[in-house]
């Protein structure tokens, strides 16, 4: 039992009470704030890794980072989807995707380097690795993904925070973004036939991408 206590996020977000929500606010917010330091510990290491390939190797392997925490109302659906209590502790237990960072990168190759060159950190623990490029989702989804634990450095103690990050492709980040979208959209008369066509979608796009990487390789070899 950690100093946050042991309550039901679910009835202190639903409660008329404003003075159970300014009671249970402060040590959700302070996980939050954890998760954010995480955030920024992790941004960091991958901007100096974009700066030193940019002086070295004269190019920028990330295209861009983006990262966001998990919003509260997301937060208790999935407890609540994977039938975990309801309360702090159980946040930092059983969700591993709370503290989010998608790197966009140019290409292919570069996406396994960075994850390598991270993972190799020593202030870093992998957890768990799930690569959907080389096994995409049936319906197109690629991305790598990192689950992985990060120390933050507190005033009075040293937490490790995990962290889940998103490597993708500038064309993977195009398609999962439209993707995602289209969830959103009102119910559809045929969705086999959407399905087929994102998932067709993504087979070209995962062409361009290996296509772009050949030509980028070929020029590569002319300049040596
Ligand atoms: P958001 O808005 O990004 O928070 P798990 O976390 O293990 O319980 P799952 O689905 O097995 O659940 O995790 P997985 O496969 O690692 O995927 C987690 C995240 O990857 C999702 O987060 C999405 O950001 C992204 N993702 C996974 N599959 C798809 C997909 O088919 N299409 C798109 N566009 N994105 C996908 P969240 O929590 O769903 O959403």
């Amino acid at each position: 039992m950690n100093n946050y206590g042991n309550f039901n996020l679910y009835d202190v977000l639903q409660s008329e009470r404003p003075e159970m929500l300014i009671q249970h606010a402060k040590p959700f917010s302070e996980l939050m704030m954890h998760y954010k330091c995480a955030i920024q510990e992790v941004e960091t290491k991958l901007n100096v890794l974009n700066n030193e390939y940019s002086l070295v190797y004269n190019r920028n392997p990330i295209e861009s980072i983006k990262t966001r925490i998990k919003k509260p109302l997301s937060i208790i659906n999935k407890l609540k989807r994977k039938g975990f209590p309801l309360t702090i502790e159980s946040i930092e237990q059983n969700l591993s995707d709370i503290a989010g960072v998608r790197v966009v990168c140019s290409f292919q190759d570069d996406i396994y380097k960075l994850a390598e060159i991270l993972a190799k950190q020593d202030d870093i623990t992998v957890l768990e690795v799930k690569d959907y490029i080389q096994n995409p989702k049936p319906n197109g989804y690629r991305s790598l993904h990192l689950i992985i634990e990060i120390p933050i450095f507190l005033s009075h103690k040293k937490k490790p925070m995990r962290v889940e990050i998103q490597f993708r492709t500038i064309a993977m980040d195009f398609w999962a973004s439209l993707e995602h979208t289209l969830k959103y959209k009102k119910q559809v008369d045929n969705p086999e036939d959407i399905a087929e066509m994102l998932s067709s979608c993504a087979e070209t796009i995962n062409d361009v991408d290996v296509k772009m990487l050949e030509i980028r390789n070929m020029i590569n070899k002319l300049e040596i």
